[in-house]
Parts: structure tokens; sequence; C-alpha cells
């Protein structure tokens, strides 16, 4: 575009930082953007004019970094993931622009209270649990770090859907986080792609070549929505790019012409599903076309996307991986592979071999879980219906690689049936991970423990046939909005003790550890985290009518529900202390008071999950009520756990519930963002907890139960969870209240399901660690009736897990995967 008006050629110039300018623009964006005067306003209209305000502020850096993306020669990291749970958008963007002050000032002077604009935005829930939340850390990390990125994802209309409870029960609410307005995203469609599924493929001959070409059966638009992602402090913004579905005009209109409006508008309702709603399962993934259609659309969008907008036309794609790496976020991206390769051998012309030569430099895989129900397949005949020219492609790289295997190993048909991509049972499928794992020029586990398992029991083979592919990167979480935001007073006092620099280089909060020994400073922290329990309590009042106890210790479980993670064994060291004190084993008076909280969805098809749910609301109204306990024993349930929840609980928390059995979680990040918080954690040698324990110290940490090697052997030798019900009569009792009916009104056939389910199948060892971990929580309370000895630890807990932040987890990727160039 050749501009001619002297004010377009300007450069754009950041906005004036005062608050008479900040509020300046507030009025003018409530004004003629809403449309309305301040003193007939509403909440709504505020909080958008606000939050359009602080984006008017960082849009001048978000333009010349947009510009910068495209010229830049540099390699780029395009961060494939099918979830993002960004948390609010509000806070985050006045600290990292820098504008906290400036806006309070300004809303202050114009008599609007900033706290009630805050409350107002409904969180963007795009992801399930701990791998979304990780893809927001990691962009915020990338912004931070100045890394030249752009992530790519689906813009859901519905997020992960709103928990509620009726009679303790999960209901399942729509998430219609878009319904008030969105003010941090900008639409793009202009720059829409067009999506093909279905049809078939043809080859012809071109000059000799035999070449194929895909006639797709029909076409949805990917509509881009660009959100900002602002470095802390740092003047940098980077991109967040969302894809949207809309339904195609050609197609629309060949069917109105045919005079079938009804049909027609059931084709636009068909396309716009695409991207209507979040997939609520975290863990046993359901082979549904729908969420096929999804992957292929965020991921054939953003390469196409990358490859058109970012590249120079004339750009010589031999050079790719000199340009961009796709991190695939787990194996939802995985089928960016073959796209990439029909995008460079059909499209492009390039001969396979160089294709392929390319596409495996320019992916790497992590991968999240060791469940092995929860690795995805996709059978052959859904993802030959929708993606047919993929699957000859997935076929062709199989042929290929087994033909490797073969030559490497001879006719070893047993190593080749378990490494084929391709599957025969139960019916013929493609392992996404194998996919990933051939095609990835890297693969990565998200904890030292986790990458070690999956070399040495998921993909055994693979690490045999590549071992150099394999390495580690150790999650880590965003100190801004888990610990700069989350907790403002713990942030004043390490910055009083140690300056600011902590925000960005974790790991000084080391300097904090001489400060454990100083009895002042000791109860500054415990003063502290007296003001978070308060803040809690406000929130769960004013939110769900809740309260913790007061002065109770406040023991934390918030994640997923999942057996794996094992709430149940949470739920069996209450039921126990309940049923000693009822039947006069425990003294009340000798019960250290402590409010247990839970926060957890489950997955709507997920019955068993749903029945611990119900269970610990049962426990929660039977324990709560029940007066014999002198009020030292509470369980607090609100629902609808989310980030924003998150935000205020773990800055209370003093124990940490870390209890999945060992080799089952990943890496888990909560309980990244409790140690760094401050609560100790009670944990199994699982996932992270094994780094955590590493660094915090073993005296700084209530380790108990089975390690992996141990569960495996019992698993080996047949385990029978009856035997440890029968041998140990606290849990005899503790089991044998619950099938009693005494939380289900003396109905027993509630929580049978449960109980059976103990009793005789346990799948995650729940009663094979109940001993151990009634113990660990004997020596829990125990230090905390020590308060400064608690203090001390959790103040050695603060200041040793700097490790742990997404920074260097970044910094890690770029070391080890990316290689992308040097940081400025
Ligand atoms: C797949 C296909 C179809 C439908 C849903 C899914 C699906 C969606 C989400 C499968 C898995 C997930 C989420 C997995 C997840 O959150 N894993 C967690 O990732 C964290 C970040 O690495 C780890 O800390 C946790 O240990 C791991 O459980």
């Amino acid at each position: 575009m050749t501009a001619t008006h002297p004010l377009a050629l300007a450069p754009v110039t950041a906005p004036p930082r005062t608050a008479d300018a900040f509020a300046a623009q507030f009025l003018h964006n409530l004004n003629f953007d809403r449309g309305v005067a301040l003193s007939a306003s509403s909440a709504n209209d505020r909080y958008l004019a606000l939050a359009h305000t602080v984006r008017d502020h960082l849009m001048a850096q978000w333009l010349e970094d947009l510009r910068h993306q495209k010229q830049t020669q540099a390699k780029s990291v395009c961060y494939l993931s099918a979830e993002y749970l960004l948390g609010r958008q509000l806070d985050n963007n006045l600290l990292a622009g820098g504008l906290a002050e400036v806006a309070a000032e300004a809303l202050s002077a114009c008599g609007v209270d900033l706290d009630e604009l805050r409350a107002h935005e409904v969180e963007p829930g795009l992801g399930n649990g701990g791998l979304g939340r990780l893809a927001a850390c990691f962009i915020d990390s990338l912004a931070t770090l100045g890394a030249p990125s752009i992530g790519y994802g689906i813009r859901y209309e519905y997020g992960i859907f709103r928990q509620t409870f009726v009679d303790g029960q999960q209901v399942e609410q729509p998430d219609a986080w878009l319904s008030l307005g969105s003010p941090w995203e900008v639409a793009r469609p202009e720059e829409a792609q067009t999506i093909a599924f279905g049809g078939h493929t043809e080859t012809f001959d071109e000059q000799g070549v035999s070449r194929t070409r895909w006639i797709p059966a029909w076409t949805v638009q990917a509509v881009p929505y660009n959100l900002m992602v602002p470095g802390f402090q740092n003047g940098r913004v980077n991109t967040l790019r969302l894809w949207s579905a809309k339904a195609t005009n050609a197609f629309d209109l060949r069917i109105f012409n045919s005079g079938d409006y009804e049909e027609a508008v059931r084709a636009q309702t068909f396309a716009e599903n695409i991207s209507k709603v979040l997939y609520p399962e975290d863990s046993t993934p359901q082979g549904k076309e729908l969420r096929l259609q999804q992957q292929y659309f965020f991921v054939a969008a953003s390469i196409h996307d990358f490859l058109g907008t970012m590249l120079s036309e004339d750009y010589d794609l031999s050079n790719l991986p000199a340009r961009v790496i796709f991190q695939l976020n787990d194996t939802h991206p995985v089928i960016a592979v073959p796209e990439l390769m029909r995008v460079l051998v059909d499209e492009k012309g390039m001969p396979w071999d160089a294709a392929w030569a390319i596409t495996r430099q320019c992916f790497a895989y992590t991968c999240h879980t060791l469940l092995p129900e929860a690795l995805e397949v996709w059978p052959v005949e859904l993802l030959g219906r929708l993606l047919p020219r993929h699957l000859e492609i997935i076929y062709r790289i199989n042929e290929e690689f087994l033909a490797e295997v073969r030559e490497r190993y001879g006719d070893d048909e047993m190593r080749i049936r378990n490494m084929s991509i391709i599957v025969e049972h139960p019916v013929r499928s493609v392992r996404m991970a194998y996919l990933a794992t051939v095609a990835g020029a890297k693969v990565n586990g998200v904890a030292e423990l986790h990458s070690q398992l999956l070399r040495d029991k998921v993909l055994t083979d693979f690490d045999d046939f590549y071992p150099e592919k394999f390495t580690n990167v150790t999650n880590g979480v965003t100190p801004r909005r888990f610990l700069r935001l989350a907790n403002p007073e713990l942030s004043d006092l390490i910055t009083e003790a140690i300056g600011d620099g902590w925000v960005t280089d974790l790991a000084r909060l080391r300097e904090l550890e001489p400060l454990a020994e100083d009895a002042g400073f000791r109860a500054a922290f415990g003063e502290v985290k007296a003001a978070n329990k308060r803040r809690l309590n406000d929130v769960l009042r004013e939110r769900d009518g809740l309260e913790v106890g007061d002065g109770h210790m406040l023991d934390v479980m918030v994640k997923r529900l999942h057996e794996y993670k094992r709430q149940m064994l949470k739920v069996l060291h209450i039921v126990s202390t309940y049923e000693g004190v009822v039947s006069g084993r425990i003294a009340a008076s000798d019960v250290q008071p402590r409010t247990a909280i839970f926060g957890a969805k489950a997955a709507p098809g997920y019955a068993m999950a749903k029945r611990i749910i119900h269970l610990i609301n049962a426990v929660g109204s039977v324990v709560n009520a029940d007066p014999r306990l002198e009020g030292r024993l509470k369980v607090v349930f609100p629902p609808n756990y989310n980030v924003t929840l998150a935000e205020r609980v773990i800055p209370a928390a003093d124990l940490s519930e870390q209890i999945s059995l060992a080799g089952k979680e990943a890496s888990g990040t909560g309980n990244m963002k409790f140690a760094l918080n401050g609560a100790l954690t009670i944990g199994t040698d699982d996932g992270a907890n094994v780094e955590i324990r590493e660094l915090v110290g073993d005296e700084n940490f209530f380790l108990f139960g089975m390690s992996e090697p141990e569960a495996e052997a019992l698993t080996v030798s047949g385990y029978r969870p009856s035997e440890y019900y029968q041998a140990d009569a606290g849990l005899r009792a503790a089991v044998d209240l619950i099938a009693s009916g005494a939380f289900s009104g003396g109905d027993r056939s509630v929580f049978e399901p449960v109980v059976s389910n103990l009793l005789y199948e346990d799948r995650f060892m729940v009663l094979a660690d109940y001993a151990p971990y009634i113990a660990a929580q004997e020596r829990v309370d125990a230090v905390y009736a020590d308060h400064d000895a608690w203090t001390r630890s959790a103040i050695l807990n603060v200041a040793r897990t700097g490790f742990f932040s997404s920074d260097r987890s970044i910094r890690d990727y770029i070391d080890r995967i990316w290689h992308t160039p040097p940081l400025d």
C-alpha cells in the first residue's frame, strides 16, 4: 500500500503513559466505542473500555512486532496446541505493560472501581487442565524472553464447561465466554484460510512423473483471531493466533441456488460446529470425527498461514528448517506432519525424499502422558474418509520407516509390529504418538522421571532405534501470573529482601535462603500466608457461601478428577479422621485443625470420577455438620475450579497434595505453583515431585508411598487390594463407613461402585499406599504444630524452586530442541 497522508507515513508511537492520558482514553473508549456516558455505563461497558485502553497502549508495540516477525529471517517457533488455558487477561496485561499504577490512578480519578472490573472478566477457558495451562505459560515466557514465536490454536466458542453441584453431583453448563464481548482479540477475516475435507485422490502424469492430487468434497473457512501476548515489561508483544470456523460462501451458494434453504443453513451449522466447543476429556480420548476435524482444521490453517504470510513468495522451501520449528503439544496437532508433506509434494511439486528430509527437521513432539489409554489413535476408516490424501501419506511414511527398521534389525516381525505407525487391533488405526516420534527431530517428556519412563516403557523400541531423538524438558510455570500477580504480598516481601529481578530470573529466589533463619522474616512470611487465607475466604464466601476454618491448616488438592491422581486417598484420610473421632478412638481435641480444599472437574462421560466428586461433597456435608469434631475438620469443595480460583487458592495453601500413583503423572505443574507460593508438599515419587524434592530437600517435603519400580513389581506379583483392607483396621473402618451409607443418608447403593472398585480392582493402588499416606499425614501434623519449623520449611520451598519457571523451560527448549538464535 502506498500512503500519501503524512500521518500515515509516521511511525506508530506509543500513547502517553500518564494517568490523565489513560483516563482520557478510557473515557474516549467508553463514549465512542461503547457509546455510553460514564454515568450511564454498566460494569461491562467500563470493563470493555478499560480493556480497550490497555490494548491501545500495547498496540503500537504489537504492530511493530508483527511487522518484525514478517521481515525477520530468523528461525521462529510455531507452538501448535489444541488448548490454551489462558486465565483472565486484564491484570496480566496491565502488569506486562507496566500500566498497573497508571490505570489504578486514572480509574480512581474517574470514580471507577478497578476491583469490580477485574472481577467482571470471564476467563478464556480454552483448555482442560495441565496441558492447556502449560501452553499459556509457555507463550508468556516466549514473549518475555523475546523469542521469535507464534502460538496457534482454536478459538472455541465454548471453553471448558462451567461446573455446578446439584445435590453434591456435578452438572455441566456451557461456558459462553464470548457473550459479553472479547476485547483482547482482533479478528482478521481477510487473512482467512480455506480448509478442505473429504473427497478422494487422483494420480496423474506430469512430464513422466506420477503425481497425486486431492479432490476434496467440502471446505470451511478458518478465520484467524489475534490475541496479544505481552512480554513482561520488555516492550514486546507476541501473537496467539486462534482459528474460528466459518462456512464458505461457495458451499452455501451452491445449495442456496439449488433452492434448498434449510439444507444451506444446515451446511453452515455443520461447518461452524468445528470450533464450537472444547472437548472436555483429558485422558481417554474418544475417536470422535469432530475432534479430528478440529485438529486438522487448526493445524492446516496454521501451516498455510505461516508459509503464506511469514515467508516471502519466492522463499526456497528447502531452507524451511532454518526458518521454522513446529512444536507439537502432545499428539493433538500431529496431523500437521502429513499436511506439510502434502503441501511440499502435491502443491509445491517437491520430490518425496526431499520433502521428507525437510519435514523431519521441522517438527518436534512433546508427550504429556504415560497412560496407555491416553495415547491417541485414529481409525484408518475415519482418517481415509475425512483426509484421504493424508492417510496415503501416512501409509507411505510407515512403509519407508518399517523398511529402515527391517534394514537395521532384519525380519524381526514382532519388533516391526510393535513399531508400526499402523496398528491392526481392535480396529486398524494410526498411532499418532508413533507418527510424531518418527517425524519429529526431537521427542521430549515433561519431567526427568517421565522422560526416562517414556524411553523405558512407552517408546522403548523407538529409543533403541533413535536414541538421539529423546530428551527431557521439565515443565515450568510463569512467575508473573502465579507469583507476582497471584501473591502480591509475598512478591512485595521477596522484592524488599532481594530486589525485583526474580520476576524474570526466578533462580534468584535462592537469595532468600538465609532469611529462613531470620525470625523477623519468618514472622512477616507467616503474616503474608495468614493474609492470603483471609483473601481466599473473602472469595469463597462471596463466590460460593463457603468458608475455611479459622486458624486451620489449609490442605489443598486441586486438579482434574482422575483415578490415577487419587483424590480417593485424600477422601480416605478425611473419613478415617472423622471415623476416629466419632468412634471415640481419637479425642477431637487431638485433631490438628485442618480444612481440606478440593477443586476438580470430571470429564462428563467419566462415571467413576463423577461418583468420587459426589462422595467428596457427601463426606463434606456430614463432616462439616458434625459437632463432635468441634470444628476441627472441614471439607470445602468450591465448584468450577479454574485459573481464576487457582490464583486465590494456591497462595493461601499450607499443604499441597500431589499423591498420584508413582509412574502415572507425567509432571504436574500445580505442584510447582504451590511450592513457589510456600506450601509444603505431601507427595509420591512421581512426575516433577521428584525434582521438587531433590531441590527443596527431603526434610522439607513429605514423601510417601511406593516408587514406580515398587508399584510395577506389585502389579507383576499380583495386586490384591482386599488384602490391605483386611490387614489395616483403620482402613477397614474408613471403607466400611463409606459402604455403610453414612454419607448417603443410609443408602448403601450410592457409593457401592466406589467401594467395590477399591476393594476388587483399585487400578491405581490407593489401598496399597493408604498406610504410608496416613503416616506421612501424621508427620505433617507434627511439623505443623511447630509453627516456626513449618514456616522455615515453607520459606526454603520458595527459595529453592526457582528452577520451575517456564522461562527456564523455554530456554531448555531453545538449547535442546529448537536451536533458534540466541535471545537479545
Ligand atoms: C485428546 C483427544 C481427544 C480429546 C481429548 C484429548 C485430550 C485433551 C487434553 C487428551 C489429553 C489432554 C490433556 C492432558 C494433560 O493435561 N496432561 C498433563 O499435562 C501436563 C503438562 O505437561 C502435565 O503436567 C500433567 O502431568 C499431564 O497429566
